[in-house]
Formats: structure tokens, C-alpha cells, sequence
């Protein structure tokens, strides 16, 4: 082996001081630690970082830095995440469309794309389906419908997950670990009544892990961002850029909060059905939530 080598990998999982990066160049999982001028620099290194390892001697490696995050949750504690796998059930349980369209916000905000997917195709109607599609097709958010038997469907996520990093957001029950296993080979996250045991059970050290999926990309084991509170991070008058299919700069106002004001562009959208009542109403709803949690 080479004095010095280098490599650039991705830390995939962290215990006990050990941190395990998936270099870009092979398969094998290198186990590593951190050097200590990266704690004198208060860098924690991080599941999702991208780093710069070394090894001095045959077989030992240390992290030597980090590279520029481009983003870093806290619980779960992930960086870098460039895709969040907003996913409701259609039915058990119903699906919560204001959560959802909190989750919506809350990707923006923290700059990952959100790819919204609804499950349990096989215990809807197609027309309880049509309503959800009616309503999110017009937003410019990528829509998936599927049960856990359709894996054409999860072949096409998977393409859009292709290299990148991924999480998973939504309530608990509705097939996210289910999922998980259909877009990850060999590795499998447990579902239903095992998970269940889990929480009730001694594993309660879980540590966060990316698992590596078919199409290159890593896909987090552990559910991402529930809902948070928005006036923490937007104010009222920035809600309005959450919701991309809102018409921007065509109100007679500048300022129009889309309110009822006079000239908004937004009633005539509505009435022409180009957005949707319900994410206009949910619109309505998170304005006045930011506004009275700001006073
Ligand atoms: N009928 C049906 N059941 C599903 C589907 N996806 C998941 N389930 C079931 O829903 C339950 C919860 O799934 P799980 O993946 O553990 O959900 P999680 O809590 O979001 O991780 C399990 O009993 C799954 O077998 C689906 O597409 N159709
Ligand atoms: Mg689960
Ligand atoms: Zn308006």
C-alpha cells in the first residue's frame, strides 16, 4: 500500500467514535477516525459528509476534513441530503394534506427537492387517487402513486434518487420502511409489527445509517424533518413563495398576500381551477399560523 494514500467518500454511518465512509472509487467500506484538529475546529463529522480520508499506516484511516455542507439536519442527525421522500398512505391511515403541505415548506426551506409519494395504491378506489393527483398535479412537485407490489414505480424514484441522497418524511404506518426495502438491495429496514417491538424493546441505541440503494444513491434509515414550526424560519409574507404554482408578480399589489385583496391573480386562478382550493385553503391556514405565532 502507498504511504498517504487519499481518498473523497461519503460517511455512511458513525458509532463509538467510528466513523464508516463509502469511497467514491470502490465498494469497500472503509472504517475511519477523525483527525483532532477537527474537533479543535468544532467540526463534528456527520452521516452525509463528504470527506477527504487518509491512511497513514496499512489499514488505518482518519477523516482529515470535511467538505462544505449543503445542508445539516440535527434529529436525525444527517448532511447533505438532496432529496426528501414525502410519503403518505391513501388510506390507513387517511392522509393528512396540511402535514403534507408542511413537509413541502419544510423541504424548500432546508433546500431538498421533495418528491411526494402516496401508497397503498392497492386499497384505494381510482377515483379516491384521481383527488390527490388532481390536487398536486399542479404544483410542480414529482408525483408517484404505487403500492408496495409496483416496483416499476419504485424503479422510476429510484432513477430520481440516481446518485444523490435521499430521507424519507411522513407519519408513521404508511409503508416508509416498506419502501425502503424495495429501493435498497440486500439491506432491510424493519416494517410494521417489528418496528413496533423496536420501540418497545432494548434497541433503543439506534444509530443513523445510509443505505446504499440499487441506483447509487444512499437513502437514509431513519425517518428525516416532521413538521416544524414555520414562523422559525419564514415570515408571513415569505409563505407565498412556498407554494411554487402560486402566480408570482401578477397581482395588481406587489405586496398582495393573496388574501382577497382586490386585483389578486390568485381568485381568477382558482376559479379557472389552475391551483388547487385545498392547497389555497392550507395556504390561508399557515399564513395565519405564522402570523399569530410571530406575535
Ligand atoms: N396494502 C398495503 N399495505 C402496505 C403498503 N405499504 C406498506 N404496507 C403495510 O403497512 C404497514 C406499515 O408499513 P411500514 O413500512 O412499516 O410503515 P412505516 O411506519 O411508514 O415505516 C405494514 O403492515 C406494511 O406491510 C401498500 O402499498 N399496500
Ligand atoms: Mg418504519
Ligand atoms: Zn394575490
Amino acid at each position: 500500500m502507498l504511504a498517504q494514500e487519499k481518498q473523497i467518500g461519503k460517511i455512511i454511518k458513525g458509532i463509538g467514535g467510528f466513523y464508516y465512509v463509502k469511497p467514491q472509487a470502490s465498494e469497500e467500506i472503509v472504517e475511519c477516525k477523525a483527525r483532532g484538529v477537527l474537533r479543535h475546529q468544532k467540526m463534528v463529522p456527520t452521516v452525509g459528509d463528504e470527506v477527504m480520508i487518509q491512511s497513514d499506516n496499512p489499514g488505518e484511516w482518519t477523516i482529515e476534513s470535511i467538505e462544505p455542507r449543503k445542508n445539516i439536519f440535527i434529529r436525525p442527525p444527517v448532511a447533505n441530503v438532496d432529496i426528501g421522500l414525502i410519503v403518505f398512505s391513501m388510506t390507513s391511515p387517511k392522509p393528512n394534506l396540511l402535514l403534507l403541505d408542511k413537509l413541502l415548506i419544510s423541504s424548500e426551506i432546508q433546500n431538498v427537492e421533495p418528491l411526494i409519494c402516496f401508497s397503498k395504491k392497492d386499497l384505494v378506489s381510482a377515483e379516491e387517487e384521481e383527488v390527490l393527483r388532481k390536487i398536486y398535479s399542479k404544483t410542480p412537485y414529482k408525483l408517484f402513486f404505487f403500492s408496495d407490489r409496483d416496483l416499476d414505480v419504485m424503479n422510476e424514484i429510484a432513477h430520481e434518487i440516481s446518485c444523490k441522497t435521499a430521507f424519507m418524511a411522513g407519519p408513521s404506518g404508511v409503508g416508509k420502511s416498506t419502501m425502503a426495502n424495495n429501493l435498497c438491495s440486500n439491506q432491510t429496514m424493519e416494517t410494521g409489527t417489528l418496528s413496533q417491538k423496536l420501540k418497545s424493546g432494548k434497541h433503543t441505541t439506534r444509530h443513523v445509517e445510509l443505505l446504499k440503494m440499487r441506483s447509487g444513491g444512499f437513502l437514509l434509515d431513519t425517518p428525516g424533518f416532521s413538521s416544524y414550526k414555520l414562523s422559525e424560519y419564514i415570515k408571513a409574507e415569505e409563505l407565498r413563495e412556498y407554494f411554487p404554482e402560486f402566480s408570482r408578480g401578477e397581482c395588481r399589489f406587489k405586496s398582495c398576500l393573496h388574501q382577497g385583496e382586490p386585483g389578486c391573480q390568485i381568485l381568477v386562478d382558482l376559479k379557472e381551477e389552475k391551483i388547487s382550493q385545498t392547497r389555497y385553503d392550507h395556504y390561508l391556514y399557515l399564513l395565519d399560523e405564522i402570523k399569530r405565532e410571530q406575535h
